[in-house]
């Protein structure tokens, strides 16, 4: 990277689409300062932290002093660029592109939306009960549209591991954690184990700010 010497990345460590980003960080070996922010305490809601983001969400990219980029698809092709995890051919790169839309407008508000009530916030599944059924059937259709891609593709595009695959994997892998079975889908299941088999695969788990390390990559 060049504009600032180190990105400075706010997220939250449960956050799915922060996770995205340390992911891609994290495989492509690039050091970063993690902060971590608790959604759940509001810490994304302060004025100081909407002053950066007005959209008050985490992930937020420092890319250089007092310039941000939220949008946890936009800051991964930012990290990304000139790497092979950024297709540059014109359709690799379209198709890349087609997933991670599809990723934030069928995967993300259904699974991604179970995810945060039924496995962090307590007493979520009580809160949400009028919008359970919606995001099962949501979110089972587009983990269907993914299994009969992965039947006949390792990768969602350019034929190997690219944006796409962290953006649909950042939310796929916690499926289990809020009532997704994902036994029906046998391929999903083999492309998330290709994903974790990875060079410089981190999980969700991994805590950049207490393994700072991590963070580099190592
Ligand atoms: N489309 C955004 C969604 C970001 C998002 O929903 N962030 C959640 C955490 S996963 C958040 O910060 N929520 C706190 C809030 O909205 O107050 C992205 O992909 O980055």
């Amino acid at each position: 990277m060049n504009s600032v010497t180190m990105y400075k990345l706010y997220s939250m460590q449960r956050s799915g689409n922060s996770y995205k980003v340390r992911l891609a960080l994290a495989l492509i070996g690039e050091p970063y300062q993690a902060i971590e922010i608790d959604i759940l305490r509001g810490e994304s809601r302060t004025p100081e932290f909407l002053a950066m983001n007005p959209s008050g969400q985490v992930p937020l990219l420092e890319v250089a002093d007092g310039r941000y980029l939220a949008e946890s698809n936009a800051i991964l092709w930012y990290v990304t660029v000139g790497t092979p995890l950024a297709p540059e051919d014109r359709i690799d790169r379209a198709q890349a592109l087609q997933w991670m839309f599809f990723e934030q407008h069928a995967l993300e508000p259904s699974v991604g939306a179970a995810y945060f009530w039924l496995a962090l916030v307590r007493g979520g599944r009580d809160l949400q009960t009028h919008a359970l059924e919606d995001w099962m059937e949501r979110g089972y259709g587009a983990l269907q549209v993914m299994e009969n891609h992965l039947k006949t593709h390792d990768y969602f595009a350019a034929g190997r591991l690219t944006l796409a695959d962290i953006a649909l994997y950042g939310y796929t892998h916690v499926a289990d954690q809020c009532d997704f079975d994902l036994s029906g889908f046998p391929s999903i299941r083999a492309w998330l184990r290709r994903v974790e088999a990875e060079p410089g695969f981190v999980p969700m788990t991994r805590n950049p700010v207490l393994n700072p390390a991590y963070a580099a990559g190592a």
